[in-house]
């Protein structure tokens, strides 16, 4: 697929995206998944070259997503729902640990619904921030509920350095582009239930197939 690669971010486009991840069932659609990961990837990029080491594994993660959609079983992986039904019943995923199914969509999704919680504790500390509030702070805390309690010391390391190349609150709402501050508010009123509802269907689905701990 294309996407408008020169149009400048918006959080709107975040929003839309993730709208639109959710079938009429309830079931989660990859390709507006992994959509929604590439606005926010764009957005990461456009903060500086520090960043990139994480925007790289995103894209790794989101490129292994876009090759099963257009594999020959392409059609499986229409929703998350259909993809953990279909990778459990044919017996590809790895599950104690990792084999010959290291790209599988189950464990390739899993690492991409960790940063999904991450991006909700994240935005919601942004949504009730104060002007004097940094987005550091706010980064590495959201960082540490989610994300890190996966990753070794020194992507721990890493990511934490990074987090302090981020610029101030005031400076991060303005190129969110979306309007003035309390209209960046409002759109992450808007944002935060929706991208937790997204998350917290993966979640159930992940749990009750025991899949949360895919090596
Ligand atoms: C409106 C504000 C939006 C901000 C958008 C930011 C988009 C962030 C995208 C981050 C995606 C990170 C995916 C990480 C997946 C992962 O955990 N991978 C690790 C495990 O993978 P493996 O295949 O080995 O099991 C992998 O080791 C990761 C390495 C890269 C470092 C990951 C650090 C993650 C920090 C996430 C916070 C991003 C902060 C950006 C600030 C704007």
């Amino acid at each position: 697929a294309d996407f408008e690669v020169d149009e400048k971010f918006s959080l709107k486009e975040v929003l839309i995206t993730f709208q639109s991840c959710l079938s009429d069932n309830e079931e989660v659609l990859v390709d507006s998944y992994v959509a929604g990961w590439r606005v926010l990837v764009r957005f990461m990029n456009s903060l500086g070259t520090i960043f990139s080491f994480i925007s790289k594994d995103a894209v790794n993660k989101m490129q292994i997503m876009v090759n099963h959609r257009n594999g020959e079983n392409g059609d499986k992986y229409l929703t998350i729902q259909s993809m953990v039904q279909y990778e459990l019943n044919n017996n590809l995923v790895d599950l104690k640990k990792r084999g010959d199914y290291s790209e599988s969509g189950c464990r390739t999704i899993l690492r991409l619904q960790r940063a999904l919680l991450w991006l909700k504790l994240f935005l919601e500390k942004l949504r009730t921030s104060s002007e004097d509030d940094k987005t550091s702070i706010m980064c590495t805390e959201a960082y540490n509920d989610s994300l890190a309690q996966h990753h070794s010391w020194v992507i721990r390391k890493a990511a934490t350095m990074a987090f302090y190349a981020l610029p101030a609150r005031a400076t991060f709402f303005e190129v969110m582009n979306v309007g003035t501050q309390e209209q960046v508010v409002s759109m992450l009123e808007e944002a935060v239930p929706l991208i937790s509802k997204v998350h917290e269907i993966t979640e159930n689905l992940y749990s009750q197939s025991n899949l949360l701990e895919l090596p």
